[in-house]
């Protein structure tokens, strides 16, 4: 995947910029359309056989990015693509924090194909990964994760997003003197957040998110050597027919991280619209627009920050 990462770190700068005129102006529908359209036309110069995997929904409910769609010039390399034009486009419109353009890329036939629903995620860093398990109580996994990183229960963070179908495991970090960190829009940055070493930074994400963004973050989690398993929340007949339809026999048994992402060639790319835990949002400058992405590649494990000046002239 390497050859390919400065193009599609070009593909999410494109589209975080294109929705800059649009932060803050309360027009969520404007913004995510701006992008969606830069993404593609963007996605579509690049020589490689893609296929959208992960995107803006079913064919008959998204005109661009939808699920199957084929990009790419339709040569070259086999590709599978997991895209969020922009993961928050609430924060977008608000004005706040945590909303990005994001891409995962993986060699043909290596991603979970998901349908857009809700999925139970956790994540954890490398030192508990291979440890912990997604049907393990919550205690037992924070006993696992303090033990492999050697800290004491009262040292550990869990972060989570600030809803109420997550306060039961609010309360039962915090009995047990373990912090949380709630957040209000966009899971994908928090949960890569735990494999990042920095301080402060949570020991255990633990959530009901999107579907689509938990296939995203797995990519990037192993990007990281961190550890990921999930669980689809299919809650009607026609959410459960649609992930049989998709391949999926038992859909809500657990996923393993190979599940959700079945190899190492792998690359998570994001650019920041407006600022998160991990990157700056687009910083409007007199002659030039700069943004911050964070590029993973599954192959070697480093955490790159990617600054970028844009001339206007040329945006
Ligand atoms: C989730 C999460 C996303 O929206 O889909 C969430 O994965 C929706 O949660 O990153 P609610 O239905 O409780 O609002 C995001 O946070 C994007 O904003």
């Amino acid at each position: 995947m390497n050859q390919f990462i400065q193009e599609f770190l070009h593909v999410t700068e494109s589209a975080a910029l294109a929705t800059y005129p649009w932060i803050g102006t309360g027009n969520k529908i404007e913004a995510d359309q701006a992008a969606t359209d830069s993404m593609r036309t963007q996605l579509n110069k690049i020589h490689m056989d893609g296929e959208i995997v992960i995107g803006e929904g079913e064919i008959d409910e998204a005109p661009m990015l939808f699920i199957g769609e084929k990009v790419g010039t339709g040569h070259g390399k086999g590709i599978d693509l997991a895209v969020d034009p922009i993961d928050g486009t609430t924060s977008t419109s608000k004005g706040k924090n945590n909303a990005i353009a994001v891409i995962a890329i993986a060699k043909k036939g290596t991603l979970l194909h998901a349908p857009d629903m809700y999925m139970e995620k956790i994540v954890t860093g490398p030192e508990a990964a291979g440890k912990i398990n997604i049907d393990f109580p919550l205690e037992k996994n924070l006993r696992i994760i303090a033990e492999a990183k050697g800290k004491k229960l009262e040292e550990l963070k869990i972060i989570t997003q600030d809803r109420e179908r997550h306060n039961h495991w609010v309360e039962e970090a915090r009995a047990l003197g373990v912090r949380t960190e709630l957040f209000e829009e966009g899971d994908i940055i928090p949960a890569i957040s735990t494999c990042i070493h920095r301080q402060g930074n949570a020991d255990l994400f633990i959530g009901i998110g999107g579907a689509p963004e938990g296939v995203l973050a797995a990519v990037g989690v192993k990007s990281l050597g961190g550890e990921m398993q999930a669980r689809l929340l299919p809650n009607t007949d026609e959410q459960w027919n649609r992930c049989v339809s998709m391949g999926l026999a038992r859909p809500n048994e657990a996923l393993s991280h190979h599940g959700l992402v079945n190899t190492d060639e792998c690359a998570f790319i994001a650019t920041s619209i407006t600022s998160n835990m991990l990157s700056q949002g687009i910083e409007n400058n007199q002659d030039v627009f700069i943004t911050h992405s964070i590029v993973l590649n599954g192959l070697d494990k480093c955490f790159r920050h990617i600054a970028t000046e844009h001339p206007k002239v040329t945006v």
